[in-house]
């Protein structure tokens, strides 16, 4: 077993796959890894069967069926990791608010935050391990049913992205209701912010303990802040949740997992996250993945970006851009993944398609090394 081992417990399976762990060490690897953002979705058949009969946060809730979806694409595709099926959103529900899931639409609170005074109806000091159990048993079952095929990330979202659907009541365009909040409530948003970031952080950590190999944080709205405001209200909770829950897993025991930030659009900030606490930084693919290298320098390792819509493109195509991604990244430090989630009308085979390029042309250039 190499040394990316990092079973948490005895209990579990040994890994055998440790290269994506590696990567995100910074550890020299024979290969690039890769996984997908929104690996599990609608883009399966078998994704579709399977919650077909459930409603979305009913499957959320129960472990068996996470763990199923969790595993579907590793069953078609050689990823190098699996992300625990879930969803950002059970934070808020954690809180006390009410999400409900509209098919075809996405997530809608019947009753979001309107003025700071909502603030007394959020159960600020949440039992993560008693309101989100059943993610850390999906979780323990998730990584016992992987039997070592490859190591399970963890993840939450951030807490200015959290905040914009507490706000929003669901998706939006502009976040207007949202920023409102930082420009006329600014203390009011630091409350909630801080608020978030303390479940944020028992989450995470409480995720390791169940099983989780690795944690992602999604600031996915991040591109909706300037870089002032980035930095006030994204970036300083971003830092927190990295030393916090670093801290805490030392004292654990259980310092051996790495964190990978994803903040979407936010590459005006680039140089500040990449010395955020993090030991991934994730793009999304407006960024050359050569300027993303200059900007980060060379204690983080890099993951992403090809163009999830490249997937629509002709086999080729998709192996040419590949080939383009690699060679710009380089095969050290980096884990290939796509700029963001895949959506519901992309071909498997595709991906297929992807995954292999990813492996086949690392491999070469490692070979050749
Ligand atoms: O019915 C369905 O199947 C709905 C589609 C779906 C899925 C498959 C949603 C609704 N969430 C998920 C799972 C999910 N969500 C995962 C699973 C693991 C994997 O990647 O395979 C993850 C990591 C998330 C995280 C998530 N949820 C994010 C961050 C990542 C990103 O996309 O930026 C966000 C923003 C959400 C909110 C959300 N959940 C679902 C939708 C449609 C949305 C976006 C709504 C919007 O803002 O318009």
């Amino acid at each position: 077993m190499g040394d990316g081992d990092l079973s948490v417990s005895e209990n579990f399976p040994p890994l055998k796959n440790d290269t994506f762990l590696r990567a995100a060490w910074g550890k020299v690897t024979d290969y690039v890894p890769v996984w997908c953002m929104r690996q599990a979705g609608r883009y399966l058949p078998e994704f579709r069967e399977t919650r077909a009969t459930q409603d979305f946060f009913t499957a959320c809730r129960t472990p068996a069926i996470c763990c199923e979806l969790t595993l579907q694409p590793l069953r078609r595709f050689p990823l190098d990791a699996a992300i625990i099926f879930s969803d950002i959103l059970v934070i808020p529900q954690a809180l006390g608010m009410e999400v409900t899931m509209v098919p075809g639409k996405g997530p809608m609170f019947p009753n979001p935050l309107m003025e700071p005074g909502d603030l007394i109806k959020l159960q600020e000091n949440v039992d993560v391990s008693q309101e989100l159990a059943y993610v850390f048993q999906a979780i323990k079952l998730t990584r016992n049913e992987l039997k070592g095929k490859v190591p399970l990330i963890g993840f939450s979202g951030a807490p200015w992205t959290l905040m914009t659907y507490m706000i929003e009541g669901g998706g939006s365009n502009t976040m207007a209701k949202a920023k409102r909040w930082l420009y006329q409530f600014p203390e009011a948003s630091h409350k909630l912010l801080k608020i978030l970031t303390n479940v944020i952080v028992d989450y995470l950590v409480g995720q390791v303990t169940a099983g989780a190999q690795a944690l992602q944080v999604f600031e996915s709205h991040a591109g909706h802040l300037g870089n002032e405001q980035f930095t006030e209200f994204s970036l300083l909770y971003l830092r927190e949740i990295a030393h916090q829950v670093k801290e805490q897993l030392k004292v654990l025991g259980l310092d051996q997992v790495p964190m990978i930030i994803f903040a979407k659009d936010a590459h005006y900030a680039l140089e500040d996250i990449s010395q955020s606490g993090y030991d991934v930084v994730g793009l999304d693919w407006t960024i050359q993945p050569k300027v993303a290298r200059e900007r980060t320098g060379k204690k983080v390792t890099l993951q992403g970006n090809m163009d999830p819509c490249a997937l629509y493109a002709s086999k080729d195509k998709i192996s040419e851009t590949v080939k383009k991604m690699i060679d710009e990244f380089g095969t050290q430090r980096y884990i290939a993944n796509l700029g963001h989630g895949m959506y519901p009308d992309m071909d498997p085979e595709h991906v297929a398609t992807f995954v292999d390029a990813v492996h086949t042309h690392s491999r070469q250039i490692c070979k050749n090394k």
